[in-house]
């Protein structure tokens, strides 16, 4: 009754009396006052008047999977959602537990103790400040096919901000830059069983609400919120879940590869000089082109062309 009358106040966007919910719910005027009261205390923010009745103004941005459901346009990713209020690393969760899982189930957790990047660095994921999620995928493909999901990942989420407002370039492999800073990384892993792929986990991590960042990342990062943008997680997780879901499905039914179209034309790097970082060395090159396999063509300080495989690799912009 609570969702319904919740749902009722979502599609109504006005205000509607205490009456009129009684009898469209054929329950007492006292009953639906209750609802309203307990829906308040789950965080949604109702306006009460006398004689006009409830009005909902705002939802609470809790990674639930009910409030996540509630307005979701993908049809199978969100399906189910495992949300936590604390887990060591969404990734690894995943990793520990994949037996008891489904096929493009997601994982959300409120802070990460041991959020990691690649190589093991360190994520920072505080409590509340940004969406740290796992998707599990369980996909019929060949493994080589597997490590462009982080491009289709990257592109899903240049959509999704696009389609709320906030233009974000692509670091690649797996960075999403606004203004110039770090927004979000990207975590692709797969498992082999013999020759075949196990699974492939896709992890995000986007700073959301943060405003002040630690000491090591300070300088680099940045979130929705310190750009000025008033968005809500939820809304977030909702587009992208919806973004990728397109992207995913065309690409493992058809071997469509149009994101990469976004990630050529929202790169940051392409027509740049680079630094390419590789087993501690630092490397000068230019970076031309982004072909179809995901890879990076640079070209080199003695004029020649060279793929780079995200892998291990990183890039810098800069000489920094
Ligand atoms: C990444 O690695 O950018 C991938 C990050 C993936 C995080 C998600 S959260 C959900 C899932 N569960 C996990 O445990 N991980 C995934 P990499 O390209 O290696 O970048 C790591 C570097 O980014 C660090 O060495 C820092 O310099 C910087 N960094 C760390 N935390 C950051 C943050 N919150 N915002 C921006 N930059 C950060």
């Amino acid at each position: 009754m609570k969702k319904q009358i919740l749902k009722y106040l979502i599609e109504k966007d006005d205000f509607i009396s205490g009456e009129e919910l009684s009898n469209i719910f054929n329950v007492s005027r006292t009953a639906i006052w209750k609802h309203i009261n307990n829906l308040k205390k789950e965080g949604y923010l109702i306006e009460s008047v006398n004689k006009k009745g409830y009005k909902l103004l705002n939802r609470p941005d809790i990674l639930d999977e009910n409030i996540i459901k509630e307005d979701l346009k993908a049809k199978y990713f969100g399906k189910k959602i495992y949300h936590f209020e604390s887990l060591d690393s969404t990734n690894n969760y995943i990793k520990n537990n994949y037996l008891k899982l489904n096929d493009k189930d997601i994982i959300i957790a409120e802070e990460q103790i041991k959020g990691r990047g690649r190589t093991n660095r360190y994520w920072h994921s505080k409590k509340g400040e940004g969406i740290w999620m796992s998707i599990y995928l369980k996909p019929d493909i060949l493994p080589f096919k597997a490590p462009i999901i982080t491009q289709l990942t990257g592109a899903s989420i240049i959509k999704a901000l696009d389609n709320l407002g906030i233009k974000t370039s692509i670091k690649w492999p797996n960075d999403i830059f606004l203004n110039d800073k770090k927004l979000c990384g990207i975590l692709t892993e797969m498992k082999l069983e013999v020759s075949d792929l196990e699974y492939i986990i896709v992890g995000i991590g986007m700073n959301v609400n943060s405003i002040d960042f630690d000491d090591e990342i300070k300088d680099i990062a940045t979130s929705i919120k310190a750009e000025g943008f008033d968005i809500s997680r939820v809304d977030i997780i909702r587009e992208i879940l919806k973004e990728f879901e397109v992207f995913y499905l065309d690409y493992i039914k058809n071997e469509d590869k149009k994101f990469m179209d976004i990630c050529r034309k929202r790169s940051n790097v392409l027509g740049n000089d680079i630094f390419i970082i590789k087993n501690n060395e630092r490397i000068k090159a230019k970076a031309i082109d982004l072909n179809n396999d995901g890879n990076l063509i640079v070209l080199n300080e003695d004029n020649k062309e060279e793929e780079l495989f995200s892998g291990e690799v990183s890039i810098r912009k800069d000489d920094k």
